[in-house]
């Protein structure tokens, strides 16, 4: 560690680098991975039922979530790779829980790197918005937005993301309010309703 002068409550650390497999959409170095299986997806989905059978049939993998922390400080920039496998829950295509961050005023960056599906995005007064995600394709989740992404394709929709580390998570809004539309298959392709 070298000698440099610090703010208080924001820590000096080393710089460091990541490897990001970009063909599997795994951080293949991270030291921390939360994973999210059907059963933790309890609440989200319109057909309860078929996520039931879902979990009673081995209860998949829903998504991974690959990290290398950094402090949960102002001043430090969180980021992580975050894999969304393909499905369906009845007719509602799998979908990560969604959040606001518990510090509202912090937004977030989401660079698409493989498979195709949508970032929901909803405020506490009811605006909604849903932007496209493709491989390429970057994502702008500004400060007071809750954001859920939507995997529609047929392979894992991966993204890397940053955000101001001390941002939180706090889903329990989310469980209460729910995310005000759902993207569902219908004749086959995705629609928002
Ligand atoms: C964190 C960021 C992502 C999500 C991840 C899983 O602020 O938005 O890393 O945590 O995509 O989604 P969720 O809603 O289960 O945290
Ligand atoms: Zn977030």
């Amino acid at each position: 560690m070298s000698s440099t002068t610090t703010t208080a409550g924001t820590s000096f650390i080393d710089p460091f680098s990541a490897t990001i497999d970009l063909a599997e959409g795994v951080m293949t170095d991270f030291t921390r991975r939360t994973e999210r299986k059907a059963s933790s997806m309890r609440g989200h989905y319109a057909d309860a039922s078929a996520l039931e059978r879902l979990v009673a049939s081995g209860d998949p993998l829903h998504y991974e979530v690959f990290e290398k922390p950094v402090p949960e400080e102002y001043g430090h920039l969180m980021y992580c790779i975050s894999k969304l496998y393909p499905g369906l829950v009845g007719e509602e295509y799998f979908m990560t829980k969604g959040h606001y961050h518990s510090i509202l005023q912090t937004g977030e960056i989401y660079l698409c790197l493989r498979g195709s599906g949508f970032m929901l995005m909803k405020t506490k007064d009811g605006c909604f918005a849903a932007e496209k995600m493709e491989r390429g394709r970057m994502v702008y989740v500004p400060p007071y937005w809750a954001h859920r992404s939507v995997n529609t394709g047929t392979e894992s929709l991966v993204s890397f993301c940053a955000y101001n580390a001390e941002a939180g998570h706090n889903y329990g809004d989310i469980e209460t309010e729910g995310f005000v539309k759902r993207v569902l298959k219908a004749g086959g392709v995705p629609v928002i309703r």
